[in-house]
């Protein structure tokens, strides 16, 4: 099939206006938000619904053209990105956006997967409902997105991760069948959990369509403090603390290292810092309440207090109203992108037992402190989950581009650094084509020819996403 029969065909699909062929049109979806990767698509389709993707996938299965699924395009490991040959086609999920229903009684919603994160809260909202996951790019991350890749967040520690929030699923297999596993039980062993495979999966197995997710009653009130701290140990020790003052209240506890700070200064001038000295660390905990607002301020500066007193912490603030709350949560927010626009930089997406991650921390400062002098550790995360963006940035005033050349070594000390501290390498931005390699050699060897059964099985034509997660088996 040449290339015009094979647009003709997919317009026969979705539409003819549902199929970009300009190479203008086609621009954007052939790069990854952090600009890192750059392809070339045949063409980016976007069906408008299951039976369309599945029509898709047909044609794809009958001419042996390979898919990249794409949602928010906002994902950190290049995996929605199409490879440079130009042979690929994207497929958008955008159009399928629907919110399909909610059943409050059952607490549960039924999404469509190109439906956007935020849109998604609204509606749980709207029906007197929370959807819990929360991360910064919700304004234009999707729900199948979010799925493929597993996503985490800030509030992982209270709700679990995408995987957690995820009841049923309906898929597109890649030879075009439709599973419909749309269930909203909290309980079902009936046979294999076909679900978990395809979430994180990042589009390798087939196209998610549907998803039936959790939803949860919001909380009465929410309160932010943010606290500084002389050493990542003593983050772990306030943390191990207010999870025992405030056990399922708490809902999020985020650090942000001293590096991070004139970062986000530079390019978000008009955020305001609230505290006067740089400190090693700051922590930003937020507690949810189902009492009352007076319940939740009354707790949370108890816990400020006694971190004070016990000198866990140096100093602290705590959100007086929505606003201020807001306001310190935008700092933390606000990070990745000050780091993008400060200039490419090395990512890691660790995390290790949380019993575990000062020692990595102070390790890994050391190490690429000896090995790459000036490099900026610019680390910040999710504490309460020992997962860390520990993302080094070039020595200030350095070329950031030839300091990424060296990539590979930053990372392999700090994967082997990981490693030796029973982590992963990848804590909730998949494995993508940044980390495919990487992972083969940390990873048991069994697990790998594991997964490469799966992929086998389920994608035998190894049309989806090729290259992404797995090595194509034929390259051996
Ligand atoms: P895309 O980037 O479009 O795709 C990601 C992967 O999923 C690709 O492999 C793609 O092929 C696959 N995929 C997409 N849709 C489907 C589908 N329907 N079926 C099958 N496969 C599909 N991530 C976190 O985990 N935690 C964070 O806190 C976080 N914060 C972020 C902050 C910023 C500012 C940014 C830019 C990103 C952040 N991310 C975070 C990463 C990213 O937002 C998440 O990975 C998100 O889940 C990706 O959703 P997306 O719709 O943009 O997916
Ligand atoms: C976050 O927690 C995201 O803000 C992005 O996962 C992390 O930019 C990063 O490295
Ligand atoms: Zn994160």
């Amino acid at each position: 099939m040449n290339r015009s029969e094979l647009l003709a065909s997919l317009a026969a699909c979705v539409g003819e206006r549902h199929v970009l062929t300009a190479p203008t049109d086609i621009a954007p979806y052939a790069v990854d938000w952090r600009r890192k990767y750059v392809g070339q698509a045949a063409a980016v389709v976007s069906p408008g619904s299951t039976a369309e993707v599945a029509a898709v996938l047909q044609l794809a299965t009958a001419h042996r053209i390979p898919v990249v699924t794409q949602g928010g395009n906002t994902g950190m490991s290049g995996g929605a990105t199409p490879d440079g040959t130009g042979t690929q086609i994207v497929l958008s999920t955008r159009r399928l956006n629907r919110i399909r229903q909610t059943d409050a009684l059952n607490d549960t919603i039924e999404v469509e997967a190109g439906a956007v994160l935020e849109a998604v809260q609204v509606a749980a909202s709207e029906v007197g409902r929370l959807f819990p996951l929360a991360l910064a790019a919700q304004g234009s991350c999707t729900i199948g997105g979010n799925l493929a890749t597993n996503a985490g967040g800030t509030a992982v520690l209270r709700y679990g991760n995408a995987r957690d929030l995820t009841l049923g699923l309906e898929v597109v297999t890649p030879d075009g069948r439709i599973w419909n596993g749309l269930r909203g039980l909290r309980k079902d062993n009936t046979g294999y959990d076909l679900k978990q495979l395809y979430i994180g999966s990042e589009g390798t197995l087939g196209v998610i369509t549907a998803a039936v997710l959790k939803l949860f009653p919001p909380p009465a009130a929410r309160r932010t403090a943010m606290l500084t701290l002389p050493s990542i140990d003593n983050a772990v020790q306030l943390l191990n603390r207010v999870r025992a003052d405030l056990g399922p209240a708490l809902t999020a506890f985020e650090v942000i290292s001293a590096a991070c700070v004139p970062v986000l200064q530079r390019h978000f001038p008009e955020m305001r810092w609230p505290f006067e000295t740089l400190v090693p660390v700051v922590a930003l905990i937020e507690m949810s309440d189902h009492e009352s607002e007076q319940h939740a301020r009354d707790t949370l500066s108890f816990v400020l207090e006694q971190a004070l007193e016990d000198e866990i912490a140096t100093d602290g603030v705590i959100g007086e109203s929505v606003a201020q709350s807001r306001a310190l949560w935008a700092l933390r927010e606000h990070l990745s992108e000050a780091q993008a626009k400060e200039g490419p930089h090395i990512k890691h997406d660790i995390s290790v037992p949380i019993s575990r991650v000062a020692a990595f921390v102070d390790a890994a400062v050391k190490h690429v402190q000896l090995g790459f002098p000036g490099a900026r550790m610019a680390w910040f995360g999710h504490l309460g989950d020992g997962n860390l963006h520990f993302n080094v940035l070039a020595p200030v005033g350095t070329d950031a581009l030839a300091f990424c050349a060296g990539q590979g070594d930053v990372n392999r000390l700090v994967h082997d650094l990981v490693h030796a501290h029973s982590g992963s390498i990848s804590a909730e931005h998949g494995l993508g084509q940044l980390r495919r390699d990487e992972n083969a050699r940390y990873k048991d060897g069994v697990e790998l020819a594991l997964m490469q059964g799966l992929k086998q099985a389920l994608d035998p034509l190894g049309l989806m996403n090729p290259g992404k997660v797995l090595r194509p088996l034929s390259a051996g």
